[in-house]
């Protein structure tokens, strides 16, 4: 059985063959992603069993998606399948897209979503009754969620205050912040609230100094704890330079290690994956930054969102 249920929308990821504006891409390699799914995907390729929780169509990208889980190890027996709505999809724009593309050598992507109304979209509490959901869920040492779940309709951030909500006993919550600026926009006030509020009720708290900016208007790691106390274990990663841990009052500074970065998404994932797989192997809070670190690196070294193998990468035909 999984020890780690991670909660969220899978994706179908579609990234351009050769780096440029939209406009000019015409060829894209097929992926997965979203940021559950790697945390997910990340733990099972380290040898943490672990599941996703997730809705995906009907169709021939949510038939991808499952398969391509089920050949990282994850366990998809909690993935429901929705007949009227479609699976969710963000394209890849690497380089061409912002102002400085090529800015410290590194290709600045950018992600643009097709997934309202999709069917993860549609998660909600309901999905939390099914009994192969409920399975998955009571069995885990671990549930994950993060802020883009919360982002995604009313029912879906019904379902993550519901996960909070429920009595777990000794299973652990982890909430990684995951602020997605195009996902709030135009009701940031609601996102920052809701996201505080998931933070304040999780057991572990994962977050970067930007989004803590964001949401708890600071991004010192002693005024954060004092912002925080009922979470025991919060992780503020400092980019690519650091990370300060809290096993409640107890503070660890763990440096990162030095990597050429190709491209950066689902570094913080890589690292949630590498901290939580620790964790729940009954590691402690200082050794699991250095794995999660370890994570890191890899994902940030390749152009694949995820850590696994030969992801992102065109397959031979
Ligand atoms: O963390 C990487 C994710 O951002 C990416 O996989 C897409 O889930 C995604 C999102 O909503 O941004």
């Amino acid at each position: 059985t999984a020890k780690v249920a991670s909660v969220g929308e899978a994706l179908t990821v579609l990234v351009p063959e050769v780096p440029g504006a939209l406009e000019s891409c015409e060829t894209f390699v097929r992926s997965i992603g979203g940021a559950e799914l790697n945390v997910a995907v990340g733990l099972s390729t380290r040898g943490v069993p672990a599941a996703l929780l997730t809705r995906v169509g009907d169709d021939g990208f949510g038939r991808h998606v499952v398969d391509e889980l089920t050949r990282h190890g994850v366990d998809v027996s909690a993935v429901e399948v929705d007949p009227a709505r479609s699976t969710g999809l963000y394209v890849k724009e690497v380089g061409g897209a912002s102002e400085h593309p090529f800015d410290l050598g590194r290709a600045t992507s950018r992600m643009h979503y097709y997934r309202q109304g999709s069917a993860g979209s549609a998660l909600s509490p309901s999905y939390l009754e099914r009994p192969e959901v409920r399975a998955v869920v009571d069995g885990a040492v671990l549930v994950h969620l993060t802020g883009i779940t919360a982002a995604l309709s009313d029912s879906a951030r019904d379902l993550c205050l519901a996960l909070v909500a429920e009595p777990r006993g000794e299973r652990l919550l982890s909430f990684d912040l995951n602020w997605r600026p195009r996902l709030w926009a135009g009701r940031e006030a609601e996102g920052v609230r809701l996201l505080g509020d998931l933070a304040r009720a999780a057991d572990v708290v994962l977050l970067g100094a930007e989004e803590a900016r964001t949401v708890f208007s600071s991004d010192d790691p002693d005024e954060l704890r004092a912002i925080l106390p009922e979470p025991r274990v919060i992780v503020l990663k400092d980019d690519e330079n650091a990370a300060t841990a809290f096993d409640g009052e107890v503070r660890y500074d763990v440096p990162a290690l030095r990597v050429d970065v190709v491209e950066a998404i689902g570094a913080g994932d890589a690292f949630a994956a590498g901290f939580l797989g620790a964790l729940v192997s009954g590691r402690g809070v200082r050794e699991a930054v250095q794995e999660a670190h370890g994570l890191a690196v890899i994902a940030l070294a390749s152009h694949g969102d995820h850590v696994g193998p030969a992801d992102g990468a065109p397959r031979a035909p």
